[in-house]
């Protein structure tokens, strides 16, 4: 089963996505998700400069030779470039090996060990009452789990919440990555957020009950004491969990948070290896995974890092975001369906042109996604489609503090 061509799409359907298509000499196609939000043309490159010449002629149906050859061979290892571009690759031979066997991917890693996937859904407002409009809509829309983001009083722009709201009905999804030639500039204040957050979630666990699995993200923000205050104060609110408390460096500052609070623990949307996890999966110091399929090196090492992670009983808690491509967030429900320790799934729904653009299986149905049974992935690139939408430059944000620093956006 040799591959023939190797093709990489870039394509920009209201946001922009990195797409590997690989062609075998018997005609299947397999497609894998490499989109770096704000860094796309560097994994494109990555991958036609270095890759695509070395796919040309292998065994498409040897995976972990092939995984092992990119990761190894290029010498310099990890980081999200190299680790979105094998996670393509990866992808896309699994959705090659799983429709020459005729099966949806999540057959062959194992079967299905669930019905659906539970799925969290963003709601997010400028004040309680767009808030509350928001989590109402994302029920009716079906989500049994909601993750809660708010402004903060005296700061102009947060992450998760739109500048405008979404108006009930739209798919008004809050999108960080703004076209445009520079980065946007929001601000920060960690003790007007410390200082907020837990009235939020009083009203909201007021308002909405005791039952509703509520998630909040802290997007890499605080020290690890500011982090093990915000856990403590969050305590009475019963969260699923609070993710990316702290950045992402340093492992050893989860172990500061963990001694002082009992929330749930979430991390690891910006990892890209299982070594990013030894520590804090190890030492039970996290309870939530939060690598995709498409930013950690695909399929094959994702499995590896979640049976690892289930003997300690920590739990997938895969990132879902937009820029997660609809061929990315299909590898991911596939894996989610298949391992025993799932979690939660994020879901945040593509808009229409990018669906018009990458027709796909899944369903989202009273909370639950499925992969559906299309052989592969069950996904398929338009590529006529995707042809009308050129990339366009844009930039995730950055933050400022009063004083004009830098800060961990
Ligand atoms: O590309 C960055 C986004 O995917 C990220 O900011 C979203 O933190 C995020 C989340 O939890 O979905
Ligand atoms: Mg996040």
């Amino acid at each position: 089963m040799k591959i023939v061509a190797a093709d990489v799409l870039v394509t920009s359907p209201g946001r922009n996505f990195v797409t590997l298509k690989v062609t075998t000499e018997d005609g299947l196609t397999g497609l894998g998700d490499a989109t770096l939000n704000g860094r796309e043309l560097s994994v494109a490159s990555y991958l036609s400069d270095h890759v695509v010449p070395l796919l040309l002629g292998r065994d498409a149906r040897n995976i972990e030779d092939a995984w092992q050859f990119l990761y190894r061979s290029a010498y310099w290892r990890r980081g999200p470039v190299t680790m979105s571009a094998i996670s393509a690759v990866d992808s896309a031979l699994w959705d090659i090996k799983a429709k020459a066997a005729g099966m949806p991917l999540y057959q062959l890693l194992g079967g299905a060990s669930r019905r659906g996937i539970r799925a969290y859904g963003h709601a997010s407002g400028r004040d309680l009452e767009q808030l509350f409009d928001s989590m109402r809509h994302h029920l009716e829309l079906g989500f049994r789990a909601i993750r809660v983001q708010t402004s903060v009083p005296s700061l102009n722009a947060v992450y998760g919440v739109p500048a405008t709201p979404a108006t009930k009905g739209e798919n008004g999804h809050y999108e960080p990555a703004q076209r445009g030639p520079l980065p946007a500039e929001e601000d920060w204040d960690t003790r007007a957020y410390l200082r907020h957050i837990p009235g939020v979630f009083e009203a909201v666990r007021n308002a909405f009950g005791p039952e509703l699995p509520l998630l909040h993200d802290g997007h890499h923000r605080m020290t690890p004491i500011e982090a093990a205050r915000l856990g403590k104060a969050l305590e009475p609110y019963d969260l699923f969990w609070l993710e990316d408390c702290t950045p992402a460096e340093n492992q050893e500052a989860l172990r500061l948070v963990r001694q002082h609070t009992t929330t749930p623990l979430a991390i690891g949307e910006v990892f890209n290896t299982v070594w990013d996890y030894q520590t804090l999966i190890r030492e039970q110091l996290i309870d939530y995974v939060r690598s995709s399929v498409t930013h950690a090196g695909g399929i094959t090492p994702m499995r590896k890092l979640m049976d690892f992670a289930a003997q300690y009983q920590v739990k997938s808690g895969m990132h879902g975001a937009t820029d997660i491509s609809p061929v990315g967030m299909a590898a991911a429900l596939h894996l989610d369906l298949a391992i025993h320790n799932f979690g939660i799934q994020e879901y945040m729904p593509h808009n229409e042109l990018t669906n018009e653009v990458f027709r796909q299986t899944f369903t989202f149905q009273d909370g639950y996604l499925h992969p559906g049974d299309q052989p592969g992935l069950g996904v398929e690139l338009d590529e006529k489609a995707a042809a009308q939408f050129p990339y366009q430059a844009a930039y995730l944000p950055f933050s400022r503090l009063k004083d004009g620093t830098i800060h961990d956006w």
